[in-house]
């Protein structure tokens, strides 16, 4: 390795080291007596890394998670060991199932009393274990050299392969451990499996001959959102996402297509590629021997788990679908244009859709407002959910969701870290009055930082959602699920947020506009009552074959 010899450095400052050289320039953070020695290193190097910090543990995660996501680059966190390491654990589970590049640095007690159980301040029972099981690297920093060697590496599992959180734990006595260290400056690079020219040839041939092909595409596709497009108008086939793939093709582009408008093509579709997307809602929908699969996953564990492809493609995706369609251009042929079609469907679907004429105003006053290249957050709420059908996303990582974690609670964090990432974007979040409250208290954070997020609170003063399920599953009895308010707006207000409350879409756009361009912290409250229900359009019967075992409805 490119070495450069350090005199006399500490683990907490090769650990920033490492980090800077790699491109980092914020830390998401909760500091405590633990990391102490770690803070001190990096204000001493005049804080090369910018240390935003929050009001609980959970956001310094979930801030990351927002910042890789908006990003599509590594982003970092810091905090106490024990409780508040374990503070970070949702989110963290959020950025494993998201394949999102955070980087979760914990403290840890003293080195020597590590594993004795004897209660030392934050000691909790295996911190490494339980950080491993929540990432797809993890490593205990046993001294300087080693705090370069476990970082480097870090950084190393964060670029290369199947991208997801890493994490790293040091000793309280240990970050201040100091020695002479060869520290590599170079950054981290991304390594990807080899292809494997075999299936490519296998999968052009399948997608040449098809007359029916369709695209799934997941959040493993959002930085081959070139090479789909291309793909796509190659093969004349449509591309369906449901919630992590959308942006990937522009929602503009009539062969851009949501997931119900999948189930109705699927009846005939004789050849499915999916890219880096589970492919597990379609395989609710059924297969049969009329059907071909072809599965590009960069993870090749991920292959087969919830279908068995025909054809197995282990490669990162853009270059994939690149060498796919160099194989294509190579093979030659040209398939009937189906624009006409595809923008029949999408008015097809849009009359489906017309029963969510509610949420559709209000989403359209958002993306009226959103600038094209602006972020929306989607939390679980009303608006959320019908937003996988009707909001348009125009680019990559402009919309983002918490894929199939569907964690509560991490919209108004996540969405800061986006902004925090991003200051030039526009950053909007969807939240319902339940969601909102799990981390109300990052308001402070908005304004103690400046993040210029709007957060729209849409209330109903309820887990709307879980009180919709009951109300129809057990004849309209409802349990737990009404909830007793704070007054958002003068909530928002006592922090120093901007607000505002708006009672229609035609106010929201003027309401919204004003906020996206004073770029400062702000709130607007619409108090809403119950929505037409949105799940008729995501639960879908079989229409062929057989289907996975891994029906969303469980077994029977
Ligand atoms: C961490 C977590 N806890 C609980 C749930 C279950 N859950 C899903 S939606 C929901 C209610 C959301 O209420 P709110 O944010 O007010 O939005 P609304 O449904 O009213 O639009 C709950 C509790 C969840 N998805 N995640």
């Amino acid at each position: 390795m490119p070495a450069t010899n350090l005199a006399q450095t500490n683990a907490a400052e090769v650990t920033i080291k490492t980090m800077v050289a790699n491109g980092l320039d914020q830390l998401y953070c909760l500091p405590g007596v633990q990391n102490d020695d770690f803070f001190d290193a990096l204000v001493r190097a005049g804080n090369p890394l910018k240390p935003i910090h929050t009001r609980h543990e959970q956001a310094t995660a979930y801030m990351a998670l927002g910042a890789a996501l908006a990003t599509g680059k590594p982003q970092a966190y810091c905090v106490v060991p024990g409780p508040g390491f374990l503070n970070t654990t949702t989110p963290l589970a959020t950025a494993q199932s998201l394949c999102a590049p955070v980087l979760a640095i914990s403290g840890q007690i003293y080195e020597q009393y590590i594993g004795k159980g004897i209660g030392f301040l934050h000691e909790i029972p295996d911190q490494l274990g339980i950080m491993r099981t929540l990432t797809k690297w993890a490593g205990h920093i046993e001294g300087p050299q080693d705090a370069a060697a476990k970082s480097r590496a870090a950084f190393d599992q964060l670029l290369s392969g199947v991208p997801g959180p890493v994490g790293l734990e040091c000793g309280w006595n240990m970050w201040r451990s100091a020695a002479e260290v060869a520290f590599d400056d170079t950054p981290a690079v991304r390594r990807t499996p080899p292809l494997d020219l075999d299936a490519i040839k296998a999968a052009a041939k399948a997608l040449a001959g098809a007359k029916r092909p369709i695209i799934l595409v997941g959040g493993g596709a959002q930085d081959a959102s070139a090479e789909v497009t291309r793909l796509s108008a190659r093969l004349q086939a449509p591309v369906v996402a449901y919630r992590t793939g959308q942006g990937v093709l522009d929602g503009r582009n009539p062969f851009m297509h949501r997931f119900p408008a999948g189930h109705t093509l699927w009846k005939d579709v004789d050849v499915v590629i999916g890219i880096g997307t589970r492919i597990q809602h379609v395989m609710d929908w059924g297969r049969d021997d009329a059907m071909k699969i072809i599965h590009l996953d960069i993870d090749p564990a991920r292959i087969g788990r919830t279908c068995t492809p025909d054809i197995a493609i282990v490669a990162d995706a853009a270059e994939g679908v690149a060498a796919l369609l160099n194989e294509l251009d190579r093979t030659g042929g040209k398939p009937a244009d189906r624009a006409d079609e595809m923008k029949t469907l999408r008015a097809q679907m849009d009359g489906e859709f017309a029963r969510l004429a509610p949420q559709k105003a209000w989403i359209d006053a958002i993306r009226a407002e959103l600038p094209e290249d602006g972020i929306l957050i989607e939390e679980l709420t009303q608006i959320s959910y019908a937003s996988r059908l009707l909001y348009p996303v125009y680019g990559p990582r402009t919309y983002l969701s918490t894929g199939y974690q569907g964690t509560l609670g991490w919209g108004y964090p996540t969405a800061l870290g986006a902004k925090a990432a991003m200051p030039d974007r526009a950053v909007v979040a969807l939240h319902g009055d339940g969601g909102f409250m799990f981390g109300v208290q990052e308001m402070a954070t908005a304004v103690a930082h400046n993040i210029g997020v709007v957060a729209l609170v849409f209330n109903d003063n309820a887990y709307g959602n879980v009180k919709r399920i009951q109300q129809s599953n057990y004849e309209g009895r409802t349990v737990a699920s009404d909830l007793v308010n704070p007054d958002f707006v003068r909530l928002a207000e006592s922090f120093g947020m901007r607000t505002e409350r708006v009672t229609t879409p035609e106010a929201l756009r003027p309401a919204l506009k004003a906020a996206i361009k004073a770029n400062a912290p702000a709130l607007i409250e619409i108090p809403v009552g119950q929505f037409p229900d949105p799940w008729s359009f995501f639960f879908r019967k079989k229409v062929r074959g057989t289907s996975s075992n891994w029906s969303m409805k469980g077994p029977d």
